[in-house]
């Protein structure tokens, strides 16, 4: 009988620590479904995404090992959509540690480690360095204009 794992999350930016869970998550079963938070959602998370739902969504649904993307509109579907799509193991990063074990009572609950050393916030705050570095190399070019202004 065919496994069905699912998984909830943002994924902006995806990067290999997404791969990796959602990787680690396919190998439990047979049925990948990921429901990715929408941008309304996210707003109630209070999380800033960069990357729009629909983008988001589509580069999850072209992952590999991913067979279904739903969207993740609240906190209260996912004892709905453990019911609708049959469900066997609700599976998610250990940073919600113990936060979901009220689906136990619907199928097996797991938390996986999550990947260390990568995330999305550490990839914004990185590009917020290059953003700044741009801001620098501009002001670097007024001071060369102002002295060759100088020197003329
Ligand atoms: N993750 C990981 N390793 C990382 C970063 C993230 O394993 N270095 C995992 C998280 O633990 C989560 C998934 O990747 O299982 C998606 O992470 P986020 O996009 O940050 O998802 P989040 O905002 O935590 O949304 O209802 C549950 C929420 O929607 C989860």
């Amino acid at each position: 009988m065919a496994k069905t794992i699912i998984t909830y999350g943002t994924f902006d930016l995806f990067h290999i620590g997404h791969l990796k869970l959602l990787q680690r998550l396919k190998s439990l079963g047979d049925k990948l479904i990921v429901a990715v938070s929408t941008d309304e959602f996210n707003a109630l998370k209070g999380k800033k995404t960069i990357i729009p739902y629909a983008q988001r969504a589509e580069i999850v649904e072209n992952i590999k090992c991913v067979d279904m993307v739903i969207p993740e509109n609240d906190w209260e579907q996912k004892i709905l959509d453990v019911q609708k799509h049959h469900v066997d193991v609700f599976a998610i990063g250990n940073d919600w540690e113990g936060k979901f074990d009220f689906l136990k009572e619907y199928c097996d609950v797991v938390y996986l480690d999550r990947t260390e050393g990568i995330s999305s916030t550490q990839l914004k705050n990185t590009l917020k360095t290059f953003s700044v570095s741009k801001h620098e190399i501009l002001k670097a070019f007024e001071i060369l204009e102002q002295l060759k202004k100088d020197f003329d």
